[in-house]
């Protein structure tokens, strides 16, 4: 991507933009959605936020594609060019419930190659940014890379609740195990974060069985900065199309979340 830094920067200038409508549409009263289930929501700021980005980049780079969690772009079915992954509103739940913990994602992609990861916390004006070969960075400060000698019995673990109830894909005797065996767990509600807090150290593992592109697009290239590893639970390559298991820490950590997955 030749023109990278100008990208970037327009980028960011837009998340900021972004983020200060969505400071102020939330003062009033707005609409409320569900999508799959009662707890799946979506508003119609996450909608009009998804919206701005679209109008930005098809103005400016009209042949790039926009891959958005709410369709407001076009439908992508390869990473071929550049594609703009979008989140606008990672977290919607802590969103309408709790007005903080959500986070602006955007991953920026050429010809399937992260290049370009922005994850803005709105409400604390935090953001964060990876660029890929260059570094990340929390408020223009380089991160340092995450402690590689960490391991799953030191490990604080983001994990959804969907854990504690019995599901088709893992045995919850084995979480129980996993529960036991970390130092501890925390549930924060916006994968965009959990990313963010693996890249700053302050949380050292995520492990989640279903996220979507959007969730994980600008969180991997964050993260891949600072060392770390993002892959499916299986160990194989985040597919950036479709949903994807996820886990994501340093390498020792992520080799053990494996074989304890794995483990009959
Ligand atoms: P969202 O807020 O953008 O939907 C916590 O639930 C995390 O999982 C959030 O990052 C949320 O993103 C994501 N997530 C992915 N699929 C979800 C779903 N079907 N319902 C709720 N959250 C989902
Ligand atoms: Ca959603
Ligand atoms: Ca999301
Ligand atoms: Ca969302």
């Amino acid at each position: 991507m030749n023109n990278r830094d100008y990208i970037l920067n327009e980028a960011k200038q837009w998340v900021i933009e972004a983020g200060k409508l969505i400071k102020s549409e939330m003062q009033k009263p707005y609409k409320i959605d569900t999508k799959r289930d009662r707890k799946d929501l979506v508003t119609e700021i996450d909608k009009n936020t998804e919206q701005f980005f679209v109008d930005h980049i098809t103005k400016r780079y009209p042949d790039h594609k926009i891959l958005g969690e709410e369709g407001m772009g076009e439908e992508v079915h390869s990473l071929d060019g550049t594609v703009w992954i979008i989140d606008p509103i990672d977290g919607t739940m802590n969103f309408v419930h709790q007005q903080r913990f959500f986070a602006i994602s955007v991953g920026i992609y050429h010809d399937g190659v992260g290049e370009i990861g922005l994850i803005y916390d709105v409400m604390n004006d935090t953001m964060y940014e990876g660029i890929k070969g260059e570094g990340a960075y929390k408020d223009g400060e380089k991160l340092a890379p995450i402690d590689p000698n960490k391991t799953l019995s030191d490990a604080l673990v983001g994990l959804n609740n969907f854990w504690a109830i019995p599901n088709r894909r893992l045995d919850e005797r084995k979480i129980h195990d996993l529960v036991r065996k970390v130092k501890g767990t925390r549930s924060y509600g916006s994968a965009a974060l959990e990313f963010a807090y693996i890249a700053e150290g302050i949380i050292d593992a995520y492990i989640t069985m279903r996220l979507q592109p959007w969730d994980i697009a600008a969180g991997k290239i964050i993260v891949d900065e600072v060392g770390g590893v993002t892959t499916r639970v299986d160990g194989s390559s985040i597919d950036m199309l479709t949903g994807n298991t996820v886990i994501c820490s340093n390498k020792a950590i992520h080799e053990s979340l494996m074989s304890f997955i794995q483990q009959k």
